[in-house]
């Protein structure tokens, strides 16, 4: 979901920005961002007026969903649970080289098998008794503020409706496959829960430019991050954990580039986000979440 993106970037600038003071005060229904109800032209169900229903039809589930309800059930198609199945399959087949230790143990938690999608309420309930985190369904990209201060009422919105069928291992915008496989799992731990929740706490007061800051350490960290162990680079943001392609291109350049890696300070110019078709050209490596926590800690207390 990179083209995406530099809409979000645009709309920074229109905000009038109330601080929530909790879960109740943040919609997400009002700042949905990038395809919305109508597709951008380059997503692969463009043409798809079927697939356009779908995806409508499961989007509005969620915009009626209250806070304290249970998650709305979807009844997931052959084909969509195909789609899932599939994703699953080859994930699972690079996650025991490629993901970090605490991902390979947090999954274990959740029993993913490929013909069954899961249900985001059952997810919720996990993650509630692990970490005290709900998923709330949201119909689409969310507002970076309205994504990021939910992360301080250790909420995370979670888009329900499955990609497009032409192209299984790509998506342009964030769906269920994403958030299951890339972000759930390591919202059932601890440490990395509170982590999240850091940059959502300092969201709440940030000006513009601090909130473009935090989508950055955003970026780089939970959907991108990645970190040292004993045999090597790991993934633990969820952009890598849930792409096939990007997690090979970690670790061996398969587009004909090696990725730089280098050290994270939140108090650094980060680099532009890199959202064209395409995989990112470098990533931040860390020692460990409790480095990530220490040194998000440290920003958050400067804002
Ligand atoms: N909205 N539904 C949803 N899912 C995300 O992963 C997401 C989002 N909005 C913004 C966002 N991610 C981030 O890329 C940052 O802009 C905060
Ligand atoms: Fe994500």
């Amino acid at each position: 979901y990179r083209f995406i993106v530099t809409t979000q970037l645009a709309d920074f600038n229109k905000q009038v920005h109330k601080i929530p003071q909790s879960i109740h005060d943040i919609s997400n229904g009002d700042h949905i961002l990038g395809f919305g109800v109508e597709l951008a032209e380059h997503h692969p169900g463009f043409h798809d007026e079927e697939y356009k229903k779908r995806r409508s039809y499961i989007g509005n589930l969620a915009k009626l969903h209250k806070i304290g309800e249970p998650i709305p059930h979807v009844e997931y198609s052959d084909e969509e649970i195909k789609i899932w199945g599939e994703i699953l399959g080859k994930l699972t087949y690079l996650h025991p080289t490629h993901a970090c230790k605490r991902y390979l143990d947090t999954f274990q938690l959740f029993n993913f098998v490929p013909d069954r999608l899961p249900c985001l309420q059952e997810l919720s309930e996990v993650l509630m008794m692990r970490t005290g985190w709900q998923i709330r369904p949201v119909a689409g990209l969310l507002h970076p503020t309205d994504f990021l201060n939910a992360m301080a009422f250790r909420t995370f919105h979670c888009t329900q409706y499955v990609r497009h069928g032409s192209q299984p291992m790509y998506t342009p915008e964030p769906d269920i496959c994403h958030e299951i496989l890339g972000h759930i799992p390591l919202l059932a731990d601890p440490e990395f829960a509170n982590l999240v929740q850091l940059i959502g706490l300092a969201s709440l007061r940030a000006s513009k430019q601090e909130m473009l800051h935090l989508t950055k350490l955003y970026w780089y960290t939970v959907e991108f991050g990645t970190v040292k162990e004993r045999d090597g680079v790991k993934a633990f943001g969820a952009g890598l954990l849930s792409s096939f392609g990007e997690l090979q291109h970690m670790l061996s350049g398969e587009d004909g580039s090696m990725p730089i890696f280098e050290d994270l300070d939140p108090f650094k110019k980060l680099p532009k986000m890199d959202h064209k078709c395409g995989f990112q050209k470098r990533y931040f490596l860390c020692e460990n979440f409790s480095d990530v926590a220490s040194k998000l800690t440290a920003y958050a207390k400067s804002l």
